[in-house]
């Protein structure tokens, strides 16, 4: 499977063409414009979140409320399109020439040649995450024909810490789904709601982690015999890739470089019936890897949004003098909307995977064979 996203932050629309989906999948509207919604949300956006209410267009690969096994192609319009077009057809928006550090912008810049960043930043900008979510989607719904589910909390902002949750994930995440920054418990929550409005204030930005979990997921997904067949290293890509996601850990990875082998490996034992049981999870759902059949537990860092009220020191690289950043409309934090499409690029993966190894042209060919693969023990 794979798929290719186009489109500006502020041009017409997004656009994603997905290849490689089974036919037979429906219900794909629904749940696409669900998770667009959810990821418009979160406390610490800016002003852009009031103008967009995205919904998705499923303009091919999709006959009679289902997928057909051909591309499907989407179209997630862009609200905010109708206050740009006449300056843009008019050619009478000023050149930014000043990158912000920490932004696409100076790097693009160089890269193309460029005096003016705005051709960078339209489609750097995280705007496009709405194109995963909208793909996410449709692979969480995949995923879900085989048990396999997939959320996130938000588990620190700044300072703000919550404490690593455990054990029912779908309890941690109705949590997190009604707190206002994602996170499952309520104190830190509410400590990280005063750490975004202290940033505001003082026009700055944050940052922060989260935890994105699947749980169902068969053992067997991914492979150790080639580089990029391993399912980490395929989460860990498919994470960076996201706008300002710079770290990336599987299961408690760095706690785990603290501790010896023999405290950290989890051990097989046998449980009640005989079967074989791994009362720990430190590997976070992989070994060598392969998905191991424990819950996969990724956690994600992303950086504070580069924009910032509070000006910050650059050079403009149109006249080489130093000068000071211009603010753009940007959110304080995105913490809790980057969580959701941390799940959209999780479930993208193992759906990827899951299609890898299950094969089939359809929906019902894939079941069929994953009854095979099952009865085979
Ligand atoms: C973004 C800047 C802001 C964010 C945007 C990402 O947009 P604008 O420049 O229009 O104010 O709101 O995020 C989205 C539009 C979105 O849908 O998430 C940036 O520069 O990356």
């Amino acid at each position: 499977m794979r798929f290719l996203t186009a489109g500006e932050s502020h041009g017409p629309c997004l656009t994603v063409i997905v290849d490689g989906l089974p036919a037979g999948l429906a219900g794909l509207e629904e749940v696409i414009n669900r998770d667009l919604s959810r990821r418009q949300a979160g406390y610490g956006r800016g002003g852009r979140m009031q103008i967009e209410a995205d919904r998705v267009e499923i303009v091919g690969g999709f006959l009679a409320g289902r997928t057909t096994g051909a591309p499907l192609a989407l179209r997630i319009a862009n609200r905010d399109w109708e206050n740009w077009k006449d300056r843009w057809s008019a050619g009478d928006l000023p050149a930014l020439a000043v990158p912000r550090p920490g932004h696409a912008d100076g790097a693009g810049m160089a890269k193309y040649g460029l005096g003016d960043a705005r051709p960078i930043l339209e489609r750097a900008s995280a705007r496009e995450t709405a194109c995963r979510v909208a793909v996410g989607a449709i692979a969480r719904q995949l995923l879900g024909e085989f048990g396999i589910l997939v959320g996130s909390c938000v588990l620190s902002i700044g300072n703000a810490n919550a404490p690593l949750p455990d054990g029912d994930w779908v309890d941690v995440w109705t949590r997190a789904e009604a707190s206002p920054v994602r996170c499952a418990n309520a104190e830190a929550a509410q400590q990280m709601i005063e750490a975004i409005e202290e940033a505001r204030d003082e026009g700055d930005s944050l940052g922060g982690t989260f935890l994105i979990v699947a749980t169902g997921v068969p053992q067997g997904l991914g492979a150790h015999v080639q580089w990029d067949r391993r399912l980490d290293g395929q989460i860990a890509q498919a994470l960076l890739s996201i706008q300002a996601i710079k770290g990336v850990e599987i299961g408690p990875a760095f706690e785990n470089t603290k501790r010896s082998g023999t405290q950290v490996h989890d051990a097989y034992t046998l449980g009640e019936g005989g079967q074989v049981v791994r009362p720990t999870n430190r590997a976070g759902g992989i070994e060598g890897g392969i998905s191991n059949g424990q819950p996969i537990l990724v956690r994600a860092a992303m950086k504070p949004i580069p924009t910032t009220i509070k000006k910050q020191d650059s050079v403009n690289l149109q006249t080489g003098r130093p000068a000071a950043t211009e603010y753009q409309r940007s959110d304080v934090c995105a913490v809790p909307a980057a969580a959701v499409v941390g799940e959209a690029m999780l479930a993208w993966t193992l759906a990827a995977a899951l299609r890898d190894k299950l094969g089939g042209d359809s929906l019902d060919e894939m079941k069929a064979h994953e009854g095979a693969w099952i009865s085979r023990g």
